[in-house]
Order: C-alpha cells, then sequence, then structure tokens
C-alpha cells in the first residue's frame, strides 16, 4: 500500500518542466514595472488559482499541485482564502492549514505560489486590517527565506477609493517586509481589480516601495478594455492574479475569442512589451462555465477531469510550453547569521557583533549585507562576515544577512531578533549648593544668592528643588540653579538642593548652615555699633528716655580710658575706648523724678576689625558708618607679585582700581554678596587704590600693591 501511495504521488514528476519554474528562476524581482527572475531575466508566469478553500478544498493536495505543476504546464499556483463568507473569518486554524499546506506542496512542485487575502464581500479591505496584519505576519515569519510566494494583499477592493486601498497596504507591506523583505507583494486595485490605472497619480512610495506589483482581473465575457490596460501598462507593474474565460459572475458564456486577445496582450503584444503573468479562475469542479474541471472531479483525483474552460485554459499553458532552459541557471548562494543567536538581548551601550555565513555552489559570494528591517546596516566585501553595529539605541530589531553572489543572485537569511533594553542601573544625579557658604553670618535686611551646581551622569536633570529644612522654598527647571532669595528674616538657615534626574532619581546636597541676625535694635542708646582700639566717640540716651531725669551715670564694663560726660548734656558721654578695649556694654543709669524713678540702658559694643591698608585677610568697616557691616576680603597676599583676590558679603555698585594718580586701571559693576573676583594679573608693579561702592552710595578705598 505504501509502495503504490509512493508511485502514485510521484509517478507524475516523470514529466515535470525540467527545471522546474522555482529552480529555474529563483528569487523574483520587479524591474521596470517587468516582473522578472533572479538574474534579472523578463519572465511570465501562468498558473491557475484555486476556488474558495472553504468550499473546494478537495481540489487542493500534493497530487493536484503536482499535476498542475508537471501536466498542466503551471509555474505559479494561486491559494484563494476568502476572509468573509464563511473562510479565513470562520476558521482560521484550519484555513490557514489549507494554506500552508498549498505553499508547502507549491514549492515541493517547484511552482510560485500566491497567498490570496481573497476579500470580497465586503469589499473595503480596511474592514479587516488588524486580522491581516496578523495573517501576514504570520505567513511573513514562516515564510521567510523561501523564495515562491507571493503576497497578494487584497483580492478584489470595491465601494472604496484607491487612497483607502493604498493606506491598507501601507499598514501590511511594512510587515511582510519586516520577515521576508524580498518577496514580490501583490496590491488589489478598486472596481474589483478593475482600475489599476488608480494607483498612477498615487503609486506606493517610500523605503518598502520596491518588488510591487498592482493586479488587474478581468473576466473574458464582461471586460474588454485592452487599450486601457496597455495604457496602464506605461505606469504601473501589472499581476493579472485573477482571470476567468466566463462573464464576471463566474459564470455564463465563456468568450474565448476575447480570452485570447487578452493572452496575447499579456504575452507581451503591448506598447510597452511587457509581460505580464496571470492566473486563471479556478481550479475547481463547481458546476459554473469558469471551473476548470467537471463537476465530481475533484472527489476522485481528476485533475485533467477538465471543463470546456478548462480545456481551454490547459492547452493554453502548454502549448507553447514554458521552457525554463536547460538547467544552466545561476544558483543562488546561501547565507545565515550565526552570530548574535535569535532572542539575544543587550543592554545600552550596546555595540553588537554580527556574524553570517554564506556560500555560493557556482559562484563566489561579492557581498554579504546586513539589514535591520529594510535598513542597511552594514555591508562586508570579504569572509569572515562580521560587521559591529555600534551605538545601537533600546529597541526591538529584527537582523538579515543578504548574500549576493559573482552573478548578483541574492539571498536572505531567516531573520534573527535582538532586543536591546536600556541599562537598568540607573545613576543617581551629582548636587551640591555652591552658595551661600557655609557658616555664613547676614545682618537683616539681607537677600543672598542661593546658588546650586547639579548633573546626571547617564541623564539629563529634571529639576533643582531648594529647602530650608523641610520647608520647599524654590524649584526650578533650568540651568543655572541659582536664585535670589530676598528679605531674609532673622534666624538659622540650613539649607539644601535636591536634585532629581530624567528617571526621578534623587540626591540631596549637604546642608549649608547661615545666620541672619538682627541689627542691633537698641534705639535708646544712639552710638556707633563697634570701636576700634582708641577711637574716642560719643554715645546719648534717646530723647524719649530723657522726661523728667534728674541723673545720669555712664560706664562701660569693659575696659576703657575714659568716659567722659559732655558739658551740659549729661545724657550724652564721650568714650575713649583706648588701646585694651575687647567689646563690652556701654551703659548709662538714669534717675528719675516720678516712677519709674530708676532705669539702665546698655548697648553691647563690639570690636571692629579695622580695614588695615596692606593687610591680608579679612578686613571689615565694621558697620561704623550705621550701615550693614560690609566685609571685604583681600584673601590673596597683599601685596602679591601676581593677583588679588576679592569677595564681598554684601552686594556692590562697582568697585574700581585706580592708580596713585587715580586713573582708572580696571572696574568691575554690580557684583552680588558672596562674588568672587580675581584681579590684577596684567597690571604694573605700583601702589593701586581699591575703591568700593556700596549700593548705598558710600564709598571706601583700600590700598592694594603691585610687588616686583
Ligand atoms: C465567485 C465564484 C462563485 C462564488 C462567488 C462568491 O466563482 O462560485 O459564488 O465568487 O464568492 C471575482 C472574485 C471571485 C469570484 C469571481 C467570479 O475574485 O471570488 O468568484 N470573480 O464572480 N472577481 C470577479 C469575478
Amino acid at each position: 500500500m505504501a509502495v503504490w501511495t509512493f508511485f502514485i504521488a510521484f509517478a507524475p514528476l516523470s514529466t515535470a518542466q525540467t527545471p522546474t519554474p522555482l529552480a529555474a528562476n529563483g528569487r523574483l524581482k520587479v524591474i521596470n514595472r517587468q516582473l522578472c527572475n533572479e538574474a534579472g531575466t523578463p519572465i511570465q508566469l501562468r498558473g491557475m488559482s484555486t476556488h474558495g478553500l472553504q468550499w473546494f478544498g478537495n481540489c487542493s493536495s500534493l497530487a493536484s499541485t503536482q499535476a498542475l505543476a508537471t501536466q498542466w504546464g503551471c509555474d505559479v499556483l494561486r491559494a484563494a482564502m476568502y476572509v468573509d463568507e464563511g473562510g479565513y473569518l470562520s476558521n482560521r486554524t484550519g484555513i490557514k492549514a489549507q494554506m500552508d499546506n498549498i505553499i508547502d506542496w507549491s514549492e515541493q512542485t517547484g511552482m510560485y505560489c500566491i497567498v490570496d487575502w481573497h476579500i470580497l464581500n465586503p469589499g473595503d479591505p480596511n474592514a479587516h486590517t488588524a486580522d491581516a496584519i496578523d495573517f501576514f505576519k504570520q505567513e511573513a515569519q514562516r515564510n521567510a527565506g523561501k523564495k515562491h510566494v507571493i503576497y497578494e494583499l487584497c483580492n478584489e477592493p470595491n465601494g472604496v477609493s484607491w487612497s483607502s486601498v493604498k493606506s491598507y497596504a501601507e499598514q501590511i507591506i511594512p510587515v511582510i517586509r519586516q520577515y521576508d523583505p524580498e518577496a514580490i507583494i501583490l496590491v488589489g486595485t478598486p472596481n474589483w481589480s478593475g482600475t489599476p490605472g488608480d494607483v498612477t497619480a498615487n503609486p506606493i512610495t517610500g523605503a518598502n516601495a520596491y518588488n510591487i506589483m498592482y493586479t488587474f482581473h478581468f473576466y473574458a465575457g464582461s471586460h474588454y478594455t485592452q487599450s486601457y490596460i496597455s495604457t496602464v501598462l506605461q505606469t504601473v507593474p501589472l499581476f493579472v492574479s485573477e482571470w476567468g474565460t466566463s462573464n464576471y459572475s463566474g459564470n455564463g458564456g465563456n468568450d474565448y475569442t476575447n480570452a485570447q486577445n487578452w493572452l496575447n496582450l499579456f504575452a507581451g503584444a503591448n506598447p510597452s512589451n511587457i509581460k505580464v503573468s496571470w492566473c486563471n479562475w479556478s481550479f475547481c469542479d463547481k458546476g459554473e462555465s469558469s471551473a476548470a474541471l467537471n463537476t465530481g472531479a475533484c472527489g476522485n483525483g481528476g485533475w485533467n477531469n477538465t471543463s470546456t474552460s478548462g480545456a481551454w485554459v490547459k492547452e493554453h499553458l502548454l502549448s507553447p510550453a514554458d521552457n525554463w532552459g536547460s538547467g544552466t541557471v545561476n544558483k543562488s548562494p546561501t547565507v545565515s547569521i550565526t552570530a548574535p543567536a535569535n532572542n539575544s538581548s543587550y543592554v545600552t551601550p550596546a555595540a553588537i557583533t554580527l556574524s553570517a555565513t554564506a556560500a555560493d555552489a557556482d559562484g563566489t559570494i561579492s557581498k554579504v549585507e546586513f539589514f535591520n528591517g529594510t535598513t542597511l546596516i552594514g555591508t562586508v566585501a570579504t569572509a569572515p562576515y562580521n560587521f559591529i553595529w555600534a551605538g545601537v539605541t533600546t529597541g526591538t530589531y529584527s537582523i538579515t544577512a543578504k548574500a549576493t553572489d559573482n552573478l548578483n543572485a541574492v539571498t536572505s537569511s531567516a531573520p534573527i531578533a535582538i532586543t536591546v533594553r536600556a541599562s537598568n542601573a540607573n545613576q543617581n544625579p551629582i548636587v551640591a549648593l555652591t552658595r551661600p557658604t557655609n557658616n555664613a553670618q547676614y545682618t537683616t535686611p539681607i537677600s543672598i544668592i542661593v546658588e546650586a551646581t547639579a548633573s546626571d551622569p547617564d541623564g539629563t536633570i529634571a529639576k533643582v528643588e531648594f529647602f530650608n529644612g523641610a520647608t520647599l522654598i524654590k524649584t526650578m527647571t533650568v540651568a543655572p540653579y541659582s536664585f535670589s532669595w530676598t528679605n531674609l528674616a532673622a534666624g538659622t538657615y540650613n539649607l539644601t538642593a535636591k536634585a532629581t534626574d530624567n528617571l526621578n532619581a534623587t540626591t540631596t546636597s549637604s546642608i549649608i548652615q547661615f545666620v541672619v541676625n538682627q541689627p542691633n535694635t537698641n534705639t535708646d542708646l544712639i552710638g556707633v555699633n563697634c570701636a576700634n582700639l582708641n577711637d574716642v566717640t560719643v554715645f546719648e540716651l534717646n530723647a524719649n528716655q530723657r522726661a523728667n531725669a534728674t541723673n545720669y551715670n555712664w560706664w562701660c564694663n569693659g575696659s576703657t580710658q575714659s568716659i567722659v560726660p559732655v558739658s551740659g548734656q549729661p545724657y550724652k558721654a564721650t568714650f575713649s575706648f583706648g588701646q585694651w578695649f575687647t567689646g563690652g556694654n556701654v551703659c548709662v543709669g538714669v534717675n528719675y523724678a516720678q516712677a519709674p524713678w530708676y532705669k539702665q540702658f546698655c548697648k553691647n559694643i563690639t570690636r571692629c576689625t579695622k580695614a588695615t591698608i596692606g593687610s591680608t585677610g579679612a578686613v571689615s568697616d565694621g558697620g561704623k558708618d550705621g550701615n550693614v557691616a560690609l566685609v571685604m576680603r583681600v584673601t590673596y597676599p597683599n601685596p602679591t607679585k601676581d593677583k588679588f583676590t576679592f569677595t564681598t558679603d554684601a552686594p556692590l555698585q562697582s568697585l574700581r582700581v585706580l592708580d596713585h594718580l587715580g586713573r582708572e586701571n580696571l572696574i568691575f559693576k554690580d557684583l552680588e554678596a558672596y562674588q568672587t573676583l580675581d584681579f590684577g594679573a596684567n597690571l604694573p608693579v605700583g601702589v593701586y587704590f581699591l575703591e568700593i561702592l556700596e549700593v548705598n552710595q558710600v564709598k571706601k578705598v583700600l590700598k592694594i600693591v603691585k610687588t616686583i
């Protein structure tokens, strides 16, 4: 029994076309609207279409496929997979299995196979786009690298514009190209694939617009538009994936004369001399005049039990039969990817070594190209075929290697999938407070500049927040991260800056602590807040404390040289602080003629740090002028041989460097509090004056010396 089956199945191969259409022509391509074989030679494929797989599945088998290949002279078999009308959408698994069988039987028997998404009712292919994407994705994955599969995206759009069909096709084509990048793709046209001329003004364009053909269908009993098609052929690549000898219903009177006119045109009798490939509707045994077999033929293997139409079509396939030569056709190269393994994953930054092996049985490999989808990544001309794909960003990639042999035959490898992920070890941002300085002391009223630096080693800074203790005081999203914090109240401040990066990781700076003091608010005793050694200065009791006063007694609990009441004005006293004064309370005790009878007023006087010409280190005017104490620091040795460094506690209008004749050498304007300046590197040797102009117009001068 097994031997008998074997005989039945393979005996017809003895009359096969030698070589088979597939072996002779290999990978197909479209060149200038003409279907060509792998060697670039124009060819015409002719063959049959099945009827609906859901109705006439019994007309498709390995045996019937062999009959078509070897006894009918078919080059191509179209599997008409209805989508509606009880087709694929009603039985996805079963109908797809039928489709896949026909694909494989076609390959085994050396024919091309058209995978036909046979939409008809409804006529808008967009009705089933998601299903089509899913289906064609599965088929393209399954058939990737096979040379005989042709995809037909939508049998016969009707009641729909070309732009809608095009939009549908533009969603399906990339899905196929991702896995089976070289395949021929057939796109249906409006009016039951009757008006491919619609494409002329608006063809599919872009990176995927190659190896695409548009379909034209005709029924000889209804359609007589040869001149129209001759014109369309001048601009549009056509494939007649379905035609019948009957009228458009699939039944009725057959017009063989008209059918012959069409076949003549497709054989090349058109102004463009283009050969147009075709499939006849249909290889089935339905009782309709377009059916190629007589009723009941499929049930008993009657693959040559032809109807009138079937006999006419078979005769035209066989006389003349295609002659595919004597087997001298160039053999295509082989190629496969050896690394990375399928489904490999990487972490950014990724540099991926792509490796392939390639060989050519009857020649040499001229190059191997690596593709990501349809995008060329790199080309390698000689073995080993390794290419380092560097700088790969996150994503999922489908990689193929394409080998080209010395006669320009090409083969693409099966695709491999690669995933590149972002490094999940996000690094925290870096942040530091650069202003104010730690442990700074201020006196109200005061505004300060707060500043932070922030950066992220592997991303960007989303924001920097400034806190005083737990209280948010400012949020900044753009560098520089600095702002003026105005009118600070007296108190102790604990500043931090918190940086957040683009992935929400945060870092908080170390704390900068500073103190804002109230100025000396003693308004009862009027006089300086500080004294230098040997200063002589007058203190006075405020007039509003002097009513009913009878006696004033002045003293100081720090060392003083003398305290002398002003003659005739005992509510004033002249203090000579002498050379030992280190600070202390200046006080006056007052007797009154009535309650409160006696009261004591004190004011704490500190030692001023006098601005010392030619000094190093901090110098201060000590607030002697009644303004906020200004600390002026020439922190670089003064005298200096090269440059001076100057820092100010408070904002300044200007800082000028004058020479000994009062001529301005340098000027800096609008200094911020805590601004540091380096200057003087280019000044000649000499004596200079640093003229400091505070915002309240008070001017101070400091002598600086540049030495040899
Ligand atoms: C016809 C079949 C017929 C079936 C009908 C509806 O021959 O048996 O009942 O479909 O499914 C086409 C279509 C093709 C049609 C054919 C004939 O692509 O499905 O088949 N035809 O009407 N376009 C123009 C004609």
